[in-house]
């Protein structure tokens, strides 16, 4: 622990903040380390190593301040229970701000606030922030350390519950600080919970702020993140800077950021696949990234379940990254019926956040057990019964665990070449009108199916769950630019990939239901029969097969009679009609809904997608006679 020497005086607030930004810009880190303790005053400041030892020095500290619960060591060893402040428990995206100098740069989906304004309410928000706490440095490295793909980060907070979670979130060391200083770029992130203590104070186990800022600099590769202590809003390697910050670094350098999945798939003739899959938040990628198939000979091994970074290489490949090295996973419906494996993943060592304790002192959520045990204490710390009539765990609870830990794991998950993409998979929660799965006649037409998905709101953010709402490529809360100009980028990555080497596009829908408001499809290990049909179609367009395997559609190739494999499936021919049924008239409100939501983009959006979208009308408008 290195003391702080006194704040120079003399400099007032707005030039505060303003010197840990220009320090930001020189790239010095140890400059930028000082300027910022003299704009957020803490009590000392400490410079992490990502050791065993510094993370068991900051559990105890925590498990002393109530802020983690230990949970029994024999049922749940090394494992933790956190519950938030009620008012921190999701991504609050109304205080996301993406902040280039040009307004139309962050397009009309971000807030966006003018730099030099932002910086100014930021300094007085900043100012003293940190009072009567310790600055954590926590260098950080996304992606393996020193890998082609992986850029590096240093996290500025006052949270230990952060710092404890970037150690598994991300690679933390000495390591990655020995490579900024000898002069890699790095992104600067500033997190402070908000609450600063004044002498005499009693802190509190999980102290945040009402007031709430999740602030973006794409020009400066800066994130100032205030107020919240939970997930996205605190841990900045995720939503921050692996796809807020990355997608510009991404746009300006050739690449891609994306809010995907990363799986590798093998077939009984033991021929090895790599699908990357972009749904919403919490609308199943941790699920499909631990799959366990139905279908017997074929397997799935888990490369990531959240983000994924794009590259096209030299031979017109797409290559792909985990840029993360750990799980932070929706606990509600994670059970042994749906997801063995990330039971499996946290049978120890795991931070639980907004779950339930039972009277053993392990966890508990809903769908963990078919029959909730008779007594809990709920997510808030009061008694729950079955008949309390509310949900026992916060309903965007979650799981923090280091990747390492999965059975399903593949064993070269963290290597820094990457893996090929074979196909590329958008999906949403969609009660209606989408088909459980589709394959994109072109590029382009992928281009649309990303650019297109809507979804219904779940609790992974604020706001009303349910509702149905646009989230292109699933980024819609992660684009640190204008959306428009995502959709002409990836329409360039594609061009620049080899036609032999480029990755089918399809859509997925796992969550469309009957009239009975059911799933029509059992989902979770049942998606490998999905899996199945698109490789086979990977294999038929680089002429490994002949057979037919799809019939076209308008909203693209649906698969053949029998070219999906439901044998012993609990599904009648009506179900399997209803899965797959193009309605026009829908179809046709779709194109509509279509139309006026890409004329909030103006002419950004590319003409591509333009022609799809006529395409796509006329496909569904019947001839006239
Ligand atoms: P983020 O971490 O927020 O980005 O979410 P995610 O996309 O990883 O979602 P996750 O896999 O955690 O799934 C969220 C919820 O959807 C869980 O409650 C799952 O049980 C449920 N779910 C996942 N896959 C399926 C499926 O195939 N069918 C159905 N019906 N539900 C599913
Ligand atoms: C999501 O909301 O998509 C998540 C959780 O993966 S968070 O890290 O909070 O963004
Ligand atoms: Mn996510």
């Amino acid at each position: 622990m290195t003391s702080l020497a006194e704040s120079p005086a003399a400099l007032t607030r707005t030039t505060m903040l303003a010197d840990v930004t220009s320090a930001a810009v020189l790239g010095d880190v140890r400059t930028w380390v000082d300027a910022a303790a003299r704009l957020l005053e803490p009590e000392t400041v400490v410079w992490c190593d990502g050791s065993d030892g510094e993370r068991r020095t900051l559990v105890a500290q925590m498990v002393r301040t109530g802020t983690l619960l230990p949970l029994d060591p024999t049922l749940r060893p090394g494992s933790y229970l956190a519950r938030s402040d009620p008012d921190d428990v999701a991504r609050v995206e109304s205080r996301t701000f993406i902040c280039p100098v040009d307004e139309a740069d962050a397009g009309p989906t971000n807030n966006w606030r003018e730099p030099d304004a932002m910086r100014a309410e930021l300094d007085g928000v900043f100012a003293g922030a940190m009072r009567g706490r310790t600055l954590y440095v926590v260098p950080f490295s996304m992606g393996p350390v020193g890998g082609p793909l992986s850029q590096a980060g240093v996290q500025l907070t006052d949270s230990p519950y952060v710092v404890v979670s970037m150690h598994v979130m991300t690679r933390v060391g000495s390591q990655v600080l020995d490579l900024i200083e000898a002069g890699a770029p790095f992104v600067p992130a500033v997190h402070s919970v908000g609450a600063p203590l004044r002498t005499g104070d009693t802190d509190v186990p999980w102290p945040c702020s009402p007031t709430k800022y999740i602030a973006h600099f794409p020009e400066t590769r800066e994130i100032w993140s205030f107020g919240s202590g939970y997930g996205g809003n605190a841990l900045l390697g995720k939503k921050c800077f692996a796809l807020r910050i990355a997608s510009v670094m991404g746009r300006d350098e050739g690449w891609l950021a994306e809010h995907m999945l990363l799986i590798r798939l093998t077939s009984p003739q033991g021929r090895r696949y790599h699908v990357a899959a972009a749904f919403p938040s919490a609308c199943g990628k941790t699920n499909l990234a631990m799959l366990v198939p139905t279908l017997p000979g074929w397997q799935v091994e888990t490369i990531g379940d959240d983000i994924a970074w794009l590259r096209p290489g030299p031979d017109g490949s797409l290559r792909a990254i985990n840029p993360e090295a750990g799980f932070f996973g929706v606990a509600p419906g994670t059970g042994e019926a749906t997801n063995p494996s990330a039971i499996e993943t946290i049978r120890h060592d795991t931070i639980f956040t907004n779950v339930a304790l039972t009277d053993e002192g392990d966890v508990w959520w809903e769908g963990l057990t078919p029959e909730p045990p008779a007594h809990l204490v709920d997510w808030t710390g009061q008694d729950w019964t079955p008949a309390s009539g509310r949900p026992a765990a916060h309903p965007n609870s979650r799981f923090t665990v280091a990747a390492a830990q999965c059975p399903t794991i593949a064993p070269d998950w963290s290597d820094p070449e990457g893996v090929v993409l074979d196909a590329l998979v958008f999906g949403g929660r969609r009660a209606t009108n989408v088909p459980l799965v589709a394959q994109a006649e072109s590029w382009e037409h992928g281009v649309f199916m990303g650019a297109t998905i809507s979804s219904e709101r779940t609790a992974a953010a604020e706001g009303t769950v349910g509702e149905l709402r646009r989230d292109p490529f699933a980024m819609m809360p992660f684009c640190g630019y204008d959306m428009a100009d995502h959709w002409a980028h990836w329409l360039r990555v594609g061009a620049r990939l080899d036609r032999e080497h480029r990755p089918l596009v399809f859509q997925v829908n796992w969550f469309r239901k009957d009239d009975q408001g059911r799933f029509l499809w059992p989902g979770f290990g049942e998606n490998s029969r999905v899996l199945a049909w698109m490789v086979d179609q990977v294999d038929r367009a680089r002429g490994r097969r002949t057979d037919v395997g799809a019939v076209t559609s308008p909203v693209g190739l649906l698969p053949a009679p029998g070219a999906l494999d439901t044998r012993g499936l609990d599904l009648d021919d009506d179900a399997l009609a209803q899965l797959f049924e193009v309605d026009p008239g829908s179809w046709s409100r779709e194109a509509d809904l279509t139309e006026e939501f890409f004329a909030t983009f103006g002419d950004r959006v590319p003409a591509a997608l333009h022609d799809r979208l006529a395409h796509l009308r006329a496909a569904v408008t019947p001839a006239e006679a």
